[in-house]
């Protein structure tokens, strides 16, 4: 080969190499290749295709061409396949539903899609491309390697705002995700009894406006039902389901789901469910011809929860139609799909099952934001499953970090990086700001400990340095230099935090995080206080250290104050940050420099790490350092998991920070008959002491306070012998 050939081509393939990799199409395409050289948008052209092609991505095409077509000039094709306009261009089109050609070089641009929503996903491609008026010459051939993708709206909690939902709407065609499944589990008119019943007006207008604006952003509006809880299994109840599936067509609606999730009861019969799904296929969906295929939620939908021996899975994969699809959670109910767990139940119900993935939905850990990377899922099993859809969160936007990584994985798992993409993901959504957003997901990705052991990495890049630190200290040795990196973090925390609050480049979002940035704020201040406080103890100096003490139990109580102002649900209320990793530093390091400093110079500080309003006062060694849960209006002690030995006499004091309106209280030791040896005393003023009644059940003991008001509450070994007792449970129910 000539010499000067040989480094044409060189420079070719490195410019196309390194170019690929500064271009960023989200989802990442399946094939792409660029020379490296740009061309500006042309003003004269000619378009060919325009009246055949998708009209909503023809209308995307135009809104980005400032003038209009003429008779010369650049050419710029779009269709379908099969259409005239691309004729010339079929072979390169892929094969698969949603596919795509697009092509840009310094004569034409030809947008060629598969079908319809493939022309429109070329359209998304193109107008992520589009800088400054200029293209790449670019070469993408690009397809989904699942079918369907995007979001199923299945949490408890709050359901998203109808302004939230146009707003999702348009980030699923951004993100080419093509299905949203409308199924709020605290929407009545979705969920028991009144399932049956149709939308009121204002309802139903939302709903329509949402399918509309679903087939602008071409994504299946999917309309679920989840009548279970209540249904009978006869023609009443199913001419009832067919009539309100008729209004929620009339109203645009040309997707369903049947939701058989969380019931008990005659609802959770297989064959019926089977029998009913079959009857909505045949005489709903079949007949009208323009209905997407049906979607159903098994009521063993994930792998811990089914029977093997009641055959409730295999008796779907039996009996179902084939094209009803069958939707998993994975082994559990929270988990990552492995290609053990897909070909496990794929096996079972005949079909490629249809993911729902319970991340990044919080309605189990409600003081959490869950902003970390998706990751976890294998990337080989795409072609063994139908559909991906992501349960996010009660805050809509802050889920779109979550709902970036899924439309990315969902559309090409094979070159699917959790990292970058969760990068992106965050450069997305805030470019203005992404520093700080990722600031603050890092730090704010775990759940803390659940009922679903379902865990996340968090401060990954903090972590190693944390647990330095915090080992060096507890062997007694303040690594300065440590200190100094940590202290770099904490300023960047409180930086952020700021930043973040006055940003207004997604106002919903920063309002949904507010609360959250408050907390991050001050668990940033706390660290700093609490690493110059520490250092002040390595120093002797006692002023310092002093007014740093001081500062931190104010931080401490400011930040108490958001716990129980904000977020106050009745299942996990409050604000947390940073729980994994930034809370144990801060809190170890705070209680180690207090009792250090109290051994030192002789104080009594006190060394506890949260404020509470009230005290727990015991002479019982074991429970001094106890801490009290507030949450709304009860009052815990944090149960113990060890034994306790309770010493004849001995005593363990609640002090509430003043007279409250006793409910009542709830005790647990885990023994029977504690009235024979101890005692309840309550005082409504710290200083006058009635002895309470106490009601045992089993090991279950309760005192009803009948609104009297209540200061303190005590419980005496009264016996002349220790007791071996559990604290299980000790709650006080009083209301402010
Ligand atoms: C939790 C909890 N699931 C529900 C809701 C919820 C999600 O958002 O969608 C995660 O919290 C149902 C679901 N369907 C596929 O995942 C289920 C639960 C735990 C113990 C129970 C009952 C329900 F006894």
């Amino acid at each position: 080969m000539k010499k000067k050939s040989v480094l044409f081509i060189g420079t070719l393939l490195l410019n196309s190499i390194v170019l690929a990799q500064t271009i960023n199409v989200q989802p990442q395409p399946q094939q792409i290749a660029t020379t490296g050289k740009r061309i500006t948008l042309p003003t004269t052209y000619t378009l060919t295709g325009a009246e055949e092609a998708n009209p909503i991505a023809v209308s995307k095409l135009q809104s980005l061409l400032s003038s209009q077509p003429g008779k010369k000039g650049f050419r710029i094709l779009i269709g379908e396949k099969g259409d005239k306009s691309i004729r010339a261009f079929n072979r390169f089109i892929p094969t698969q539903a949603e596919g795509y050609y697009l092509k840009i070089d310094n004569k034409q641009l030809v947008i060629a899609g598969n079908n319809e929503r493939g022309t429109y996903y070329a359209m998304q491609t193109l107008l992520q491309l589009l800088k400054d008026n200029q293209l790449p010459e670019i070469e993408i051939t690009d397809f989904p390697a699942i079918r369907f993708r995007g979001v199923v709206e299945g949490f408890y909690g709050t359901p998203w705002s109808h302004e939230a939902r146009l707003r999702q709407l348009q980030f699923y065609g951004e993100n080419k995700m093509n299905t949203y499944i409308y199924g709020p589990k605290d929407d009545p008119y979705h969920s028991a009894p009144n399932w049956r019943l149709p939308y009121p007006e204002k309802e139903a207008k939302q709903l329509a406006e949402l399918v509309q604006s679903a087939h602008e952003n071409e994504v299946d509006f999917v309309w679920a039902i989840h009548p279970g809880q209540d249904i009978q299994w006869n023609d009443t109840d199913r001419n009832l389901l067919i009539a309100k599936f008729e209004k929620m067509y009339e109203l645009g609606v040309r997707s369903f789901a049947v939701f058989f999730d969380d019931i008990s009861g005659e609802g959770t019969n297989p064959d019926r469910q089977a029998e009913l799904l079959n009857y909505l296929d045949d005489h709903f969906v079949k007949v009208k011809k323009d209905v997407t295929p049906l979607i159903m939620c098994p009521t063993e939908y994930n792998k811990s929860w089914s029977n093997p021996a009641k055959g409730y899975l295999t008796t779907l994969g039996q009996k179902l139609n084939k094209s009803v699809q069958i939707m998993w959670t994975g082994d559990r109910v929270v988990s990552d799909i492995s290609s053990e767990g897909i070909a496990w139940i794929n096996e079972r119900i005949q079909r490629p099952a249809y993911i729902w993935w319970n991340f990044p939905v919080s309605d189990y850990v409600r003081d959490h934001l869950l902003m970390g990377a998706v990751y976890g899922n294998d990337t080989q099993i795409a072609n063994q499953m139908s559909g991906f859809v992501s349960n996010p969160m009660e805050h809509p936007e802050a889920s779109k970090i979550a709902i970036f990584g899924v439309a990315d994985y969902a559309w090409n798992p094979l070159k699917y990086n959790p990292q970058e993409a969760w990068e992106r993901a965050i450069r997305t959504l805030l470019p203005q700001d992404a520093a700080a957003l990722q600031t603050f997901a890092n730090h704010n990705s775990d759940l803390g400990n659940n009922g679903h052991r379902y865990r996340r990495e968090e401060s990954v890049q903090l972590q190693p340095l944390a647990d330095r630190f915090l080992t060096h200290y507890t062997q007694g040795t303040y690594h300065t230099a440590e200190a100094d990196s940590l202290q770099k973090e904490f300023e960047r925390i409180v930086e952020s935090a700021d930043l973040l609050l006055v940003n207004k480049e997604n106002e919903p979002l920063i309002q949904e995080m507010t609360p959250w940035l408050q907390q991050f704020k001050l668990m940033g201040q706390m660290g700093q206080e609490v690493l110059t406080l520490a250092a002040a103890y390595q120093n002797n100096d006692q002023t310092t250290f002093t007014n740093k003490y001081k500062h931190i139990k104010a931080l401490q109580q400011l930040s108490f104050g958001i716990d129980q102002t904000y977020n106050q649900n009745p299942y996990q209320p409050g604000v947390k940050v940073g729980t994994k990793v930034l809370q144990p530093l801060i809190d170890k390091t705070f209680s180690m420099a207090t009792e250090r400093y109290n051994e030192k110079y002789g104080t009594q500080l006190n060394a506890t790490t949260s404020y509470s309003p009230h005290k727990l006062v015991t002479n019982i060694e074991q429970l001094k350092y106890q801490p009290l849960q507030i949450k709304t209006n009860r009052i815990m002690i944090s149960p113990l998991l060890e034994t306790v030995k309770w010493p004849a006499s001995g005593t363990l004091t609640i002090e509430l920070e003043r007279p409250y309106t006793g409910k009542n209280i709830e005790m647990d030791l885990g023994v029977k008959e504690v009235a024979t040896w101890g005692s309840l005393e309550v005082s409504p003023d710290g200083v006058n002491w009635t002895l309470a009644k106490l009601k045992q059940e089993n090991n279950k003991v309760t005192v009803d306070l009948q609104n009297s008001p209540i200061k303190a509450v005590r419980f005496t070994n009264t016996s002349n012998r220790e007791q071996e007792v559990y604290l299980r449970r000790f709650v006080i129910t009083a209301d402010k």
